[in-house]
């Protein structure tokens, strides 16, 4: 007989469960979060667009770096993890300068302490990619800081651990996207510690709700780039006003279909698999 899931953690649009002492289940809801509010209306299938996407990275990258994946639920929208003690740090890869990265390079010249070339317009690509880390805060935003100070919260070889695991997998998974026409720009990425001291991969990999994705057909630096995912929501929101308080604005139909669509296509470029084949079997995308 096996025991009741217990809630232990709520994300903005994610649960998490404990199973027993070994083992944890994520489950990613269909709500969709937009400058930093929960907006009321569900995007359909949204949550296993993401788990599914996550379960294809963790199966493709394994031979990069061991994760804390163990089973993809047949729900599509569960994945059962190993237990790990988090690193109280994730680890952000930029490939292209945006978000806090753009405006701390516009600040001061530098990303978490990374010296960049003069002159680098918004989401310019950079000349290599760079691991900039953040501590987690419980409420409001993550602060990024340089590799020192990570290297003083983790432990100095267990930083250089993660921070080389976090590029080989940002480099796999760029190539792979930028080869099916979309942009990693950035991506987040979250380590824990197994019982036995190896370094694991945790949390979700390489969606689009801990990375940007752009339409490369769209690139143009020098300014903002569309998202490949949310740019329908994000508009609609600016074109009908709204002060970006909660609660956010109930989404018409057309902007959830038009949003839906945009997350399939994401995962069925990314993973040249049909969706419809994932909702069938959420193994095809082992
Ligand atoms: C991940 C989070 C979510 C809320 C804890 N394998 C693991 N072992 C221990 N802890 C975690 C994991 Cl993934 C862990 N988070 C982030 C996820 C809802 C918070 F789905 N928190």
């Amino acid at each position: 007989m096996s025991s009741p899931a217990i809630h232990v953690a709520s994300g903005k649009v994610r649960e998490i469960y404990s199973l027993d002492d070994e083992t944890l289940a994520l489950t990613a809801s269909d709500r969709i979060s937009t400058f930093d509010v929960v907006l009321p209306t569900d995007i359909p299938d949204k949550g296993r667009v993401l788990t599914g996407l996550s379960a294809f990275w963790f199966a493709r990258t394994r031979g990069i770096v061991p994760n804390h994946l163990l089973e993809l639920r047949a729900d599509g929208r569960t994945l059962v993890c190993r237990r790990l003690a988090m690193l109280p740090i994730e680890c952000v890869v930029r490939g292209y300068l945006a978000g806090s990265g753009w405006k701390d390079y516009r600040a001061t010249g530098a990303v978490c302490g990374h010296e960049l070339p003069a002159g680098l317009t918004e989401s310019a690509r950079l000349p290599e990619p760079i691991v900039t880390p953040a501590t987690k805060a419980a409420k409001g935003h993550d602060e990024n800081i340089d590799e020192e100070r990570a290297a003083a919260i983790c432990g100095r070889e267990r930083y250089l651990a993660a921070k080389e695991a976090s590029l080989a997998l940002y480099r796999f998974g760029a190539a792979h996207a930028e080869a099916r026409g979309i942009i990693l720009a950035d991506t987040k990425f979250e380590f824990g510690v197994a019982g036995d001291g190896m370094l694991v991969l945790g949390d979700e990999a390489m969606t689009p709700d801990s990375s940007r994705l752009w339409p490369a057909s769209e690139y143009a630096p020098g300014g903002p780039q569309p998202s490949f995912d949310k740019q329908f929501v994000r508009d609609w929101c600016e074109r009908r006003g709204w002060d970006k308080e909660a609660p956010g604005p109930d989404l018409p139909a057309d902007v959830v279909a038009g949003t839906r669509a945009r997350y399939v296509e994401a995962f069925e470029r990314l993973t040249e698999i049909s969706f419809d084949a994932y909702l069938a079997d959420p193994a095809v995308v082992l």
